[in-house]
């Protein structure tokens, strides 16, 4: 909804997402598009450094992708998390992320989300930052054991559908990009319910508009 939604906004867009094409930002752009809240996505290209200049740093001094501004309230609400970003776009949006009358299904979905953010992301993020410091040989068990942990999500489908329950949710998107980041390091033939799983979200609307929320050229 990202783009085509600046239409619906007369001036100043009341959701703006900041991000580049990483992990963090598309698992946030994903939130957004699959509770279906109007914003407005805007690139911040890395490579060129534009998340160290003036203008971004005035929204997030550390300097970090993404950022979510929302300018509903009487004052702007900034968030740089995306876990934070993905909640409340939850909580905006209630039903469409997390069960909101089943507390069970709701823990559940909590439970499944904290592992693929906790279990398989943060030792895949470690080990991306061991490869950028020219650590690459300490980083490979983190890579293998990320892969490991999102293998073993397999029998989260034994039961349910979706890796959040019985309906999609944050842990779907939370798996998703992790899962498509370590792809060539899991063996698809031994997690049969995965692969349809990942076939499956690769077809969903709101999975592909936040894959695509930052191919704009737009700096802020
Ligand atoms: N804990 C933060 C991490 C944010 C983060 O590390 N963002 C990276 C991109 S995924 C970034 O902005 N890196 C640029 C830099 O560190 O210079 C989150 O989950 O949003």
């Amino acid at each position: 909804m990202s783009r085509s939604a600046t239409k619906g906004f007369s001036m100043t867009p009341q959701l703006e997402l900041y991000g580049d094409r990483t992990g963090n930002c598309l698992r946030a752009a994903i939130a957004l598009e699959e509770a279906e809240l109007p914003y407005v996505a805007r690139h911040v290209d890395l490579n060129a450094r534009a998340h160290l200049g003036e203008a971004f740093l005035s929204l997030n001094p550390l300097g970090k992708v993404p950022v979510l501004v929302d300018r509903t309230g009487t004052a702007p609400l900034v968030l740089t998390q995306s876990n934070a970003i993905m909640t409340y776009a939850a909580q905006l949006a209630p039903g469409k992320l997390t069960p909101v009358s089943d507390e069970r299904a709701k823990a559940r979905c909590d439970e499944r989300f904290f592992y693929f953010v906790t279990d398989v992301i943060s030792p895949s993020m470690d080990a991306f930052l061991l490869h950028a410091y020219g650590m690459g040989a300490a980083a490979a068990p983190l890579s293998q054991r990320a892969a490991a942990m999102m293998q073993a999500a397999e029998t989260f489908l034994d039961d349910d559908r979706f890796m959040s329950g019985a309906q999609f949710g944050l842990a779907d998107i939370a798996a998703y990009t992790i899962a498509r980041a370590l792809q060539n390091h899991i063996d698809w033939r031994a997690a049969p319910r995965l692969s349809i799983w990942m076939a499956q979200m690769a077809e969903r609307p709101g999975i592909r508009r936040g894959l695509a929320a930052f191919d704009q050229p737009d700096t802020p």
